[in-house]
């Protein structure tokens, strides 16, 4: 998503900190490039009319034209409106005491409610919650199908009502919160049908299945996508239906994102989720500032760390394991677990995304290329168990086979038995940096976190 945007907003940032002293001249040029930028980002054009003219009177009033460092003084202006614009502090999904907690999810069709609903289940369980799924949408037959399989891969129950009410949205929506109940299910989730249009019959059903279970929360899905489209569709919800948050789906494409940053001025409502990919992982809760710095090419170092510590949770990694590590014991299967991390972290490009001053391009090239995991990994593959848990026994002819066997060349096999052995090293020096025996208690520390043996020179 705002790559071009980050791309052309950096631009205007370095044209600014290259000056030892602004005009307000200058001020006003670099006002007229932001707003280009956002407006060819699909931003609305009040919001970015808004947008800028307070962006300037800060900048001119802020008596940053006398500072000895006015590009970055303007560049923190522009992250503190753009979070503002994004919604300022976090609106986070607050469950009620009610038990069961029901969440109504509503949007156009293929917005990605469906999906949603999963992902937001997922996400609920992970925090301890016991979700129920509920299959509102009768009017595509796919769609109940389509909710029951994706809660069949995350082992979450989905209601699709009983025989008599399978083809009325209300009762199965009714019926789904008392077997919420039976079940001792705390949080019920109810995916509903979408419509190419706002059209009154939607809008109809979603309001008497409001009725019929009064929803905690009510969330829009709203796809990123669909662009300017995307804010009007929001607002008619709005008007006729009255919601609590937006979760923006689809984040991850490349089209402009104007939408997500016109969708909360326009209909003041908050957007509490980001949805960036097809996972059931790839649901985040949404943080203002942290997506304002991303957008900016600042990086989201607090993201980064979050998913680095979840890939390492699931991994279950074990003291003993990164104890082990930490002193340099370190083993070609461990290399492989690494891999698997930052798969799970979304792959390198999506890791780059996060690191300050990155913002995806300015990698090199190597680092960036997702095959050269691919070969790295079939090349540990090839590996036999005994090479990999001792790889100094890996001679040159254990060298010629392993590169047969992988479809990869003797040169690829050395540059990793060397990248390896590199690791090794470094990761005895940390611990050596730790202190001596204390080596155990540094790898203790590492649980959680990241333990990539990559590192991105
Ligand atoms: N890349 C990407 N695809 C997504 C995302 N969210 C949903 N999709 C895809 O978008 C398509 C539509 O998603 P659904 O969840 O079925 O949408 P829906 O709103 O339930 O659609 P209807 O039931 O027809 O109204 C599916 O192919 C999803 O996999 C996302 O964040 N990123
Ligand atoms: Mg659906």
């Amino acid at each position: 998503m705002f790559d071009n945007l980050a791309d052309r907003l950096q631009s205007v940032f370095a044209g600014l900190k290259s000056k030892g002293r602004l005009s307000e001249s200058d001020v006003d040029a670099a006002m007229r490039q932001i707003r280009l930028a956002l407006l060819e980002a699909d931003v609305n054009f009040q919001v970015v009319k808004d947008f800028t003219a307070r962006v300037r009177e800060s900048a001119i009033g802020a008596d940053v034209l006398n500072s000895l460092t006015p590009g970055q003084q303007v560049i923190k202006i522009v992250l503190d409106e753009l979070t503002r614009l994004l919604g300022g502090a976090p609106s986070k999904l607050v469950l009620s005491n009610r038990i069961p907690n029901v969440i109504m999810l509503v949007g156009l069709q293929g917005s990605g409610k469906t999906t949603a609903a999963a992902k937001l289940a997922f996400l609920l369980r992970k925090k301890g919650k016991k979700p129920l799924l509920v299959a509102a949408d009768v009017h595509r037959p796919a769609a109940v199908d389509q909710l029951e399989a994706l809660g069949r891969e995350l082992q979450i129950p989905v209601w699709r009502g009983s025989a008599s009410d399978a083809a009325d949205a209300v009762a199965v929506a009714r019926t789904g919160v008392r077997a919420a109940i039976d079940d001792m299910r705390d949080v019920v989730i109810v995916d509903t049908a979408g419509r190419l249009h706002v059209d009154e019959d939607m809008m109809a059903e979603a309001a008497a299945i409001k009725a019929a279970v009064k929803p905690d929360q009510i969330l829009m899905v709203v796809d990123a996508m669909t662009g300017q489209d995307a804010v009007n569709v929001a607002s008619a919800f709005a008007e006729k239906l009255d919601f609590d948050g937006l979760i923006m789906s689809k984040l991850d494409g490349d089209a402009r994102g104007g939408a997500a940053l016109s969708v909360r001025e326009v209909t003041g409502k908050p957007i509490k989720f980001a949805s960036m990919g097809e996972k059931p992982s790839s649901l985040e809760e949404f943080y203002p500032d942290r997506m304002a710095k991303r957008i900016l090419g600042m990086g989201d170092v607090v993201s980064l760390i979050e998913r680095a510590s979840e890939a390492a949770l699931e991994d279950e990694l074990s003291d003993e394991d990164a104890a082990r590590m930490a002193q340099g014991k370190f083993t070609f299967d461990d290399f492989l677990t690494s891999i698997k991390q930052m798969r799970k972290m979304g792959g390198l490009s999506a890791i780059a995304k996060l690191l300050p001053g990155m913002g995806g391009q300015q990698l090199p090239v190597e680092a960036m290329d997702e095959s050269m995991v691919n070969r790295t990994e079939a090349i540990i593959f090839s590996m036999t168990p005994g090479e990999r848990a001792h790889p100094r026994i890996i001679n040159g002819q254990r060298r010629a086979r392993i590169a047969a066997g992988s479809g990869t060349t003797v040169v690829d096999v050395n540059r990793l038995m060397k990248q390896f052995e590199q690791t090794q090293k470094m990761m005895r020096q940390m611990t050596g940096m730790a202190g001596g025996k204390k080596g155990k208690k540094a790898g203790r520390g590492k649980r959680g976190g990241n333990n990539l043996p990559f590192s991105f020179q």
